[in-house]
This record gives C-alpha cells, sequence and structure tokens, in this order.
C-alpha cells in the first residue's frame, strides 16, 4: 500500500503558555456552590472531557453531568433534556455539542480554548486537499472545525476510527484523511486501507519519547504501556495498549497489572485514580534526548477551562456576545457538519445494535 503525503507537513502549532487554575480550599467551595445555583436557575448541565481539571469533572459528576470523552459528550448532551449545556473541554468539542443541539444554548468557559489538530487544519485548505482527490471519501478525526467537519463526507473519533475507516475499506473505498498523522498512520496500518494522509499533529501526543519510554518500562517492568494513537509511530509500537481515552481508562480498569505507564494527556489521570484506586500511574516521559516538551502532557488550551471562568460565563446575561461565550454556527455549515457526524453516531448504534455485517 502506498500512502502519499500529497500535502506539506504541518509545523506543530505553538500552544499559548499554561496557565492553571489554582483555588484555595474555601474559593474552590464557594465557586462551585455558585455555579450550581446559577446552572439550576438556567437549566444547565455540565458536560466535561477527560482532559479538563479535577475541580470541572468533579463538578460535572455532582451536578449529574458527565465525564467522558468528545463522542460521549456529545451523545450525552444530545440525549439530556436540559437547555444549556455546558462544555468544559476545547471549541471543536462545544462546536459539536451545537452541530446536534441547535436549538439548546451551548456556553464554554473559555472560546479561545482551542486545539493544534483543528488549528492545523483550515478548511479552504482542506477543501482544496479534497477537490484534487474527488474518488476518495474523505473522513476527518473530531478534532476539527465545523466548516471541515461540513466538508467532509465522515467524522470519527479515535474510539471507532479503526472501525469506521475498516468498514470503509471493505466498501472499496480509497480515503483521504485528516488532520492527525499519528493517527491516520495508525489506522491506515491497520486498516490496510488505501488513505491519504494530512500532516497535522497533537502538540501534547507529538511529545512523547520512545527511547525515554523504554528506559522508564525498564525500570517498572510490571507496568504496562497505555497509548493514545495520536502519539508518534516510535511511541505506539511500544504499547502494550494502543486505544482512545475512554479505552485507556477500562485498560486501568481491568488489567491486573499494578502499575501503568499513560502516553496521554495527564487530565485523564483524575479518572483512571477513581476507577483503579490502588494502582501506580506513571506519565510517559516527553523529555529525554531530542526533547521538544512544550506542554509536557498536558494540552494549554484545556488547561484553560475552570471554575472561576465557568462561573463568569454563566454570571453573564445570556446572548452577551462579549461575555456569554455561546457557541454559533452558520446553519448551512451546521447542518452538513450535522451529516458526517450523523454517519459516525449510526454507524456506533448499528454495532451496538449487531446490525452490521460480521467483520465490519
Ligand atoms: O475524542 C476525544 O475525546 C479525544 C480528543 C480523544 C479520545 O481518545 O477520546
Amino acid at each position: 500500500m502506498n500512502t502519499v503525503f500529497p500535502v506539506p507537513l504541518k509545523p506543530v502549532i505553538q500552544p499559548p503558555a499554561m496557565v492553571e487554575e489554582t483555588l484555595g480550599v474555601e474559593e474552590r467551595v464557594t465557586l462551585k456552590a455558585r455555579i450550581k445555583t446559577l446552572m439550576a436557575q438556567q437549566d444547565a448541565v455540565l458536560v466535561a472531557h477527560y482532559y479538563t481539571s479535577a475541580d470541572l469533572q468533579d463538578l460535572a459528576e455532582e451536578t449529574g453531568g458527565c465525564v467522558s470523552d468528545s463522542l460521549e459528550m456529545a451523545r450525552f448532551g444530545h440525549a439530556h433534556p436540559a437547555q444549556t449545556l455546558i462544555v468544559a473541554g476545547v471549541k471543536f468539542m462545544g462546536e459539536t455539542a451545537k452541530i446536534l443541539n441547535p436549538e439548546k444554548r451551548v456556553v464554554m468557559p473559555d472560546l479561545q480554548a482551542d486545539c493544534s489538530l483543528d488549528l492545523a487544519c483550515p478548511a479552504d485548505e482542506f477543501a482544496a486537499f479534497c477537490d484534487a482527490h474527488p474518488d476518495r471519501l474523505s473522513v476527518v478525526y473530531a478534532n476539527t472545525s465545523a466548516a471541515v467537519k461540513a466538508r467532509a463526507d465522515w467524522v470519527v473519533t479515535s474510539g471507532i476510527a479503526a472501525r469506521i475507516v475498516k468498514h470503509l475499506h471493505r466498501q472499496g473505498h480509497k480515503l483521504l484523511w485528516a488532520p492527525d498523522r499519528h493517527l491516520g498512520d495508525y489506522v491506515q496500518r491497520i486498516s490496510g486501507a488505501d488513505m491519504l494522509l494530512w500532516q497535522g499533529s497533537c502538540v501534547v501526543h507529538e511529545a512523547f519519547k520512545a527511547e525515554a519510554l523504554k528506559k522508564l518500562h525498564l525500570d517498572h517492568p510490571n507496568a504496562a504501556v497505555l497509548v493514545h494513537p495520536e502519539s508518534p509511530e516510535s511511541v505506539i509500537a511500544l504499547a502494550d495498549v494502543v486505544g482512545s481515552t475512554t479505552q485507556l481508562i477500562e485498560a486501568v480498569r481491568t488489567l491486573p497489572n499494578p502499575e501503568f505507564i499513560v502516553a496521554t494527556d495527564n487530565g485523564i489521570f483524575h479518572k483512571m485514580r477513581a476507577v483503579a484506586s490502588g494502582k501506580i500511574l506513571l506519565e510517559a516521559p516527553t523529555a529525554g534526548e531530542g526533547a521538544t516538551c512544550t506542554s509536557c502532557a498536558h494540552c494549554p488550551w484545556m488547561a484553560m477551562n475552570g471554575l472561576r471562568k465557568l462561573a463568569a460565563v454563566l454570571e453573564s446575561p445570556e446572548g452577551d456576545k462579549n461575555g456569554g461565550n455561546e457557541i454559533h454556527i452558520e446553519e448551512s455549515i451546521r447542518a452538513r457538519a450535522r451529516l458526517s457526524i450523523q454517519k459516525m453516531l449510526d454507524f456506533a448504534a448499528a454495532e451496538k445494535a449487531g446490525q452490521l455485517p460480521l467483520g465490519d
């Protein structure tokens, strides 16, 4: 299988400086109480990603919301009756919530919380990529803008990407993939599909180092190595388990190993500790020979979310363009993006119901 690289390697997007919210005990308690009152008044539910702060994850669970990956965040927000969805995560997650729930108010603690993959794939360049290859179906990762999703045939998350690509490959389709080159390469290797890959990458996963990981594993021979597929191939090659956030959490919960080396955003440790309290969790190294660690296993855009900002958003008048932090998407883009997301949701539902042909 020949994988051609028709687009230049995208420079790794320079992330903003890491500014994490730090709260004293009293301020945390006060903020949480204020946010809970405001949420009840505004008929709001909080959906938080595994990579956000422990405070936001706890608050989501304490208030009947959910902490999950982006696919489950979208599903949960859609099924929940609340009229306001608060999305703690990065911009594409808020956009996905709005795409699926145009009638709801969708707000985020910080609209500047972006994603290096999304930023590395501008909609006009992606459209030109598609136009140059009209014989191929386009499959994009969820970490893209609404406009890119609107141009794509399929949207996938990391948890379902390989299964959808295998399905499309069996149907005889050739594919375009964007924007994560490592995830695309991994999916291509395990599916055997003919894929042209966009050349973006995630600032967090790009930084994991294979040589340093080997050394750490030698010091912890009983540890299972868990790797997110946005990581470089050399790191994936060392994994006992390669999977999405939800799949890696499940591995920590179910595998008998006493220790785990985890190559993904360290925000996930909060949930991992909750599901497997006695186990030792180690961050996969982002330092060592040739290190270019800029994010050091935590996404600086995810870190922009916090309780103070969430309280401020809920306190600002609804519809206030400057303070409301509400997601708005032009209707024609939203409606087209919905179609490509819906294919993924329908595929997942058919899979669950055992309605796909064997092997899909
Ligand atoms: O889809 C998500 O939530 C992301 C960004 C990663 C994952 O593996 O779940």
